[in-house]
């Protein structure tokens, strides 16, 4: 039947191609003769939200209509990376767009490239809570995800003269078409002041609080979209603003000047992330941040729940809050205060729903990074939440002393409030007294868990902790950013990997067929040569294809070794120094990462890599067997030309302190093979591929705690090993640094010194399976066949999986699929 296609809904690419002159003239306001690629993309990506909005209505309408159970992800970070190419695979709709696009005489590639991904997050926890939105909608689970619309986010890196330089991150300055302001529904938060008892109409005992300021919070909402289903999830994220009535007419009648003031301030609450992915201690503005975005948050939540008509008693039943670590732990003691002293429940029932509500995802075993806050700040800041935290404390410690009776140091472990020189509140004992369940992220991360930082509450309640190994979406990881793989695989198993990841598992007798391996290879070079020209085009670098590409990018970090990769690079150097005939197989060190703005050393490894690269890459003596590339401004959408081009992912932190790791999976998943360490998921990944398919280095996270014991001497590991010692002498000598020896001190003092992460302690174990490397690499054909093997045995990592684990054993929640109307 012949029917004509709406320009809002339409799919095919005559529609398109309409739509997005008409969205060009409309939204815009231009004519295609003076529209910029800006216009363009701005176009385009109106169309296809026209396409989500549908889908997304429909969406919002079941959950509110049916009686569903709604997955709550509080996050203080999200990167999604680049809404418009993500959303054109999920739709199905990329080769049509693609069509409309060429049509009107453009390039789909030149018009995504436009745009600025919200880089809302630090590094992994950020990056897995946009693969956990990913899977929620794609596997129809009601789910939204709380956040902050920071105005600035992770500053953008740029580097001169081989150091970092951090500039804003102005991501909102040309608009964003994604996120649809929800004013209306607005909140209030409130900030300081002091508390009062009176009693209410029920002769009950109440408290109320008086605020010494209040903040509008207003939602921003960007519609998440899963692969070819109907559901459209929703990130929420929370802007702060001065509430009119509160500055402006009562609290500073007159005060004109002090009431724009009083907006500054408020607003200063959402302006930018920290860019630190480890705590920093005791700063005010983040903890107001945290605050903030979790009370909008459960307001809203609250307010969702009495709109569909059901009892404030029945909460727990109808979501389940997940606290991405304890950022946003103070939702425990916020959801109690707004049940108690707000929709007045008796004690007990208030924290019976918030126990059932709350559970908590850990995502760090570093006792140096578990989230404390000074007693007093926040008293100052939360003085009902502190009282609240009292309370809770007192209850639960009551529990703990009938239990362990005359076992004062128990107590005091376990409390909320650590005692000593100044009284600290310990976020992450709020979260697992607030849960009903407590996640690591890796298997040897939830062991550690249980027998460290979280013992003493393993030991009370170990039907609490359970593991969930993290995961990432095949959507973005591999169809999205590796057409040409993609394209392969799905020739040989069809596409039902792309949402059961674990049918890879077809590719097994592949690796064993000589025409496909030459086929992967030709993909895979292909892959390598599009970085190479990128790099060309970027830092005028001519990079070999045919060498190792060889990739470690992730924040930089001295847990995670980025130095110890370099002792290695320096060693190839000095051994071709030394026999300039030597047989080395070409290969490309290729580094990206930021540095948090304030960790120094980390700051001076990118120097030291910078260097490394200026002398190596130069030196004819060399004759290119050695590339070093450090690639500024690692983010996702960068991070997508790196994962498929890489033969060997570094993975190389010093065990038992990476948590997991997720960058692993997705290197692994694009086809490179992995040297690692045994931590964080590498083990699991590890056991997936079968040990002989993983390059497999270092101390075991017993043997560093055991080292560690027998009091670690880093200077007997240089004093015996002259491989070592060379490296680490020149770089010392000034070498790498025009002679100045003052430059890298404190980095090889760091190492000869304390060495706490056993960089030379691991290194002979690293350099000798990096030769490993390089000699299994000269046999092209095994190392496809491993690499096959590789991807056709990590389907177990797909946010898909984890997510799966989360709704069965934590969120007792199910899929509900979502019907369009016509
Ligand atoms: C906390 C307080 C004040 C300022 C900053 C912070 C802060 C911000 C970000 C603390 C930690 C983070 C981020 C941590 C993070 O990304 N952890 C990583 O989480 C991944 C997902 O589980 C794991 O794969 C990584 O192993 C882990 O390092």
């Amino acid at each position: 039947s012949f029917h004509i296609e709406d320009d809002r809904t339409g799919l095919s690419s005559e529609t398109l191609q309409r739509a997005i002159a008409d969205n060009l003239y409309y939204i815009q306001g231009k004519f295609p003769e003076i529209a910029t690629l800006y216009d363009y993309y701005m176009a385009v990506a109106y169309t296809v939200r026209d396409r989500l909005l549908h889908r997304w209505i429909n969406t919002v309408k079941t959950y509110r209509e049916q009686d569903v159970k709604v997955v709550c992800y509080l996050s203080a970070e999200y990167l999604p990376g680049p809404h418009l190419e993500n959303n054109l695979v999920n739709l199905g709709i990329y080769d049509q767009v693609q069509q409309a696009v060429e049509s009107s005489g453009l390039d789909l590639r030149s018009i995504l490239a436009q745009e600025e991904e919200p880089g809302l997050g630090n590094g992994g926890l950020g990056r897995l809570a946009a693969c956990y939105m990913d899977s929620l909608a794609t596997l129809e689970i009601p789910a939204i995800g709380y956040g902050i619309r920071y105005e600035y986010g992770i500053f953008d890196q740029e580097i001169r003269e081989g150091w970092q330089v951090e500039i804003t991150d102005k991501w909102l300055r040309l608009g964003n078409p994604w996120e649809i302001p929800r004013p209306e529904n607005a909140v209030e938060v409130k900030f300081g002041g002091y508390t009062e008892p009176y009693t209410d109409d029920q002769g009950d005992y109440r408290v109320r609080w008086i605020p010494h300021q209040v903040v509008n919070g207003i939602p921003y909402d960007t519609p998440i979209s899963g692969y070819r289903v109907n559901t459209t999830s929703t990130m929420r994220l929370w802007k702060a603003e001065a509430p009119e009535s509160f500055d402006f007419q009562a609290f500073n009648v007159g005060d004109y000047y002090g009431a724009v003031d009083a907006k500054i301030i408020s607003e200063n609450l959402t302006k930018v992330l920290y860019p630190n992915d480890e705590p920093i201690q005791g700063k005010q503005l983040r903890l107001e941040q945290q605050y903030f975005f979790v009370s909008c948050s459960l307001q809203n939540l609250l307010k969702i729940h009495l709109l569909r008509g059901d009892p404030i008693e029945t909460f727990h039943e109808k979501f389940v809050i997940q606290l991405n670590d304890t950022h946003p732990a103070i939702g425990v003691a916020e959801l109690m205060r707004l049940l108690v002293d707000e929709y007045l429940l008796h004690w007990q029932k208030a924290w019976d729903i918030t126990q059932q509500a709350f559970a908590y995802t850990n995502h760090t075993l570093l006792p140096e990074a578990l989230e404390t806050w000074p007693l007093n700040l926040f008293g100052s800041l939360l003085p009902r939440h502190l009282e609240i935290i009292y309370e809770i404390n007192q209850r639960f410690l009551d529990q703990v002393r009938l239990k362990y009776l005359g076992n004062p140091d128990k107590l005091a472990r376990l409390s909320l409030i650590e005692e000593g020189g100044s009284k600290r509140i310990r976020m992450a004992h709020l979260a697992c007294v607030g849960s009903h369940a407590i996640n690591g992220v890796a298997a040897l991360h939830t062991e550690l868990l249980k027998e460290g930082v979280l013992k003493d509450f393993y030991d009370l309640w170990p039907h609490k902790f359970t593991n969930i190994t993290n995961g990432v979406t095949p959507r973005r990881w591999m169809v999205l950013i590796n057409p040409r793989l993609t394209q392969l695989i799905t020739r040989e198993i069809g596409e039902t990997w792309i949402t059961q990841l674990e049918d890879f598992k077809r590719l097994e007798s592949l690796a064993e067929d000589p025409a496909f391996r030459q086929e992967w290879r030709r993909v895979k070079r292909a892959v390598k040569q599009d970085l190479a020209d990128y790099i060309q085009a970027h830092q005028g670098l001519t990079l070999n294809p045919d060498s190792i590409f060889d990739i470690q990018a992730k924040r930089i970090h001295e847990y995670k070794r980025q130095h110890l990769n370099v002792l290695h690079i320096i060693t190839l150097y000095n051994r071709i120094k030394h026999n300039p005939r030597l047989a080395v197989p070409p290969r490309t060190f290729i580094f990206g990462g930021k540095a948090a703005p304030g960790y120094q050393m980390a700051k001076l490894i990118i120097k030291l890599i910078t260097s490394v690269g200026e002398v190596v890459n130069h030196d004819p003596d060399i004759c290119d067997l050695i590339k070093v590339v450090f690639l500024p401004d690692f983010n996702v959408t960068n991070s997508q030309r790196i994962y498929p081009a890489a033969d060997l992912s570094e993975q190389i932190s010093t065990a038992g302190k990476e948590a997991s790791g997720t960058g692993n999976m997705k290197f692994s998943m694009n086809g490179a093979l992995t040297i690692g360490t045994l931590d964080g998921a590498n083990i699991e990944i590890r056991e997936a591929v079968e040990a002989d398919n993983f390059f497999l280095f270092g101390h075991t996270s017993e043997d560093i705690v055991d080292l560690k014991a027998q009091g670690y001497v880093p200077k007997t590991f240089y004093n015996t090993n002259p491989a070592l010692k060379e490296a680490i002498d020149l770089i010392a000598s000034g070498y790498f640094s025009h002679g100045n020896r003052a430059l890298f001190q404190p980095l090889v003092d760091q190492l000869l010194q304390a060495d706490p992460y056993c960089l030379l302690a691991d290194y002979q174990s690293y350099i000798d399976c990096q030769d490993q490397v390089g000699q299994a690499f000269q046999d092209q054909d095994t190392w496809t066949k491993t690499a096959i093997l590789n991807v056709a045995r990590i389907g177990r990592f797909s946010s898909d999986r984890a997510i799966r684990e989360y709704c069965r054993e934590i969120w007792w929640v199910n899929p509900v699929s979502i019907h369009l109307e016509e």
